[in-house]
C-alpha cells in the first residue's frame, strides 16, 4: 500500500498546494522543476511507493531503465492491488493475463502481452528486450520464455480475485468504472483498472519508461490493451522525453497515444499541453465514448518538466526527485 501520510496535493501546474494530511507542514512547492534530476514520475497513488523504490537506484547514479523496472515491481508484487501483476483480476474466463513493456534511452524496447502464470511481467519484458531479437512475446510463448529464463510458473489467481470474478459472473456485465484506483477495496468490477506507467530520468540525463498491468478486469480472454504496446501505453525518445498512459486502452491504441504525446513535445508542446492534445483526439473522435471512460496521459520532457492530462477528474500521478520523494499531484482533466 502506498504511503498516504505525507500526501501533498498540487494543482497540475504545481503552483498551489493543498494539504490532505494533517501530518504535513504547509510548504510552497514549485513544480515542474526543470533541471532537477534525477527524477521519476508514475501514474496513480500507488506510484508514490513505486517511485521510492526506483529512487534507490537513481539516487546512487544508477540507470533509469534499472530504476523503472525495480519501481513498477512494487505494485506488481502487492497482493492488495488487483490491477497490476500477481492477484490482478482475471478475464471473464478466470485467467489472470498480464501485459507489460519497457523502453530504454537507446530506443530498445521489450514487451509481453496476455502472459499467464508469471508474477513479474516487467522483468520478462526487459528480458525480451535484452535477450531476444524480438520486441514482443505473447501468451504461452511469453510464459515459456520466462520459464526458460528461470522464472517460476505459478498460479496468479488469488482467492480475493477469484471471489470478485465469481461475483462479477452473476451479472457478467463488462462496464469499466472510472478511476477505480480511488475506490480501494470495493468488490467486483468497481476496482477493475489502473496501470502503473513510470518514467525516469537518471543523473546522466537518460530517459526510460515501464508500464505494467493486468489490464481491464473481466475482459474477453485474449484481449490486450495499450499497456504492452510500444507507442500506445508507453513511448520514450531520449532526445525529447517520454509518455505513458492509463485508462481504457482501446482509445489509447486508436490514437497511438504515448507516441503522439512524445511527438508533440518534440514540436515544442509542454508535457501537459501534449497530454491534453492526446486526450482531445479521443474527445473529438469519439465524444460519446469519451464521456463514459477514463484515459490519462503522463509525460516528461528532456529537461525534467512533467505534466499530465486526463478525460475525467480523479487521475493523479506521483513525483519523486531531490526536492520531495512523496508528491501526489492531481492531473488536470477535460470533463
Ligand atoms: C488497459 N490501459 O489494459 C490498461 C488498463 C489501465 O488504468 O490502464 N487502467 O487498457
Amino acid at each position: 500500500m502506498y504511503n498516504r501520510r505525507k500526501f501533498i496535493k498540487l494543482s497540475a501546474a504545481g503552483a498551489s498546494v493543498s494539504l490532505v494530511s494533517k501530518n504535513v507542514v504547509a510548504k510552497t512547492l514549485t513544480a515542474p522543476q526543470a533541471g532537477n534530476l534525477p527524477i521519476v514520475i508514475s501514474t496513480w497513488g500507488f506510484g508514490v511507493q513505486a517511485n521510492q523504490e526506483a529512487w534507490k537506484t537513481l539516487v546512487k547514479g544508477g540507470r533509469a531503465v534499472d530504476a523503472v523496472e525495480a519501481g513498477v515491481k512494487i505494485p506488481e508484487a502487492d497482493l492488495n492491488n488487483h490491477t497490476v501483476g500477481r492477484s490482478g483480476y482475471p478475464d471473464r474466463d478466470g485467467h489472470v493475463t498480464l501485459d507489460a513493456c519497457i523502453m530504454d534511452d537507446k530506443g530498445n524496447c521489450g514487451s509481453v502481452a496476455a502472459m499467464e502464470y508469471i508474477a513479474h511481467p516487467i522483468s520478462i519484458a526487459r528480458l525480451v528486450m535484452e535477450k531476444t531479437p524480438h520486441v514482443m512475446l505473447v501468451g504461452e510463448g511469453a510464459t515459456q520464455f520466462a520459464v526458460e529464463q528461470g522464472f517460476k510458473r505459478e498460479k496468479l489467481l488469488l482467492p480475493s480475485s477469484e471471489k470478485a470474478w465469481k461475483e462479477w459472473l452473476k451479472k457478467a456485465e463488462y462496464k469499466p468504472v472510472i478511476n477505480i484506483e480511488n475506490k480501494k477495496g470495493l468488490p467486483g468490477n468497481e476496482y477493475n483498472h489502473d496501470t502503473i506507467g513510470m518514467l525516469a530520468i537518471d543523473a546522466q540525463g537518460n530517459i526510460s519508461g515501464a508500464c505494467t498491468t493486468s489490464g481491464m478486469a473481466f475482459k474477453m480472454h485474449g484481449r490486450v490493451g495499450d499497456s504492452p504496446i510500444i507507442g500506445a501505453g508507453l513511448y520514450v525518445d531520449n532526445e525529447v522525453g517520454g509518455a505513458t498512459a492509463t485508462g481504457v486502452g482501446e482509445e489509447v491504441i486508436r490514437n497511438v497515444g504515448s507516441f503522439l504525446v512524445v511527438e508533440l513535445m518534440r514540436q515544442g508542446y509542454t508535457p501537459e499541453a501534449a497530454c491534453k492534445e492526446a486526450v482531445m483526439r479521443i474527445v473529438k473522435k469519439k465524444p460519446e465514448i469519451a464521456k463514459e471512460i477514463q484515459v490519462g496521459f503522463l509525460a516528461i520532457n528532456k529537461k525534467g518538466e512533467y505534466g499530465a492530462f486526463a478525460l475525467q477528474k480523479g487521475f493523479n500521478f506521483a513525483v519523486c526527485n531531490n526536492t520531495s520523494q512523496d508528491l501526489l499531484i492531481d492531473g488536470k482533466c477535460y470533463y
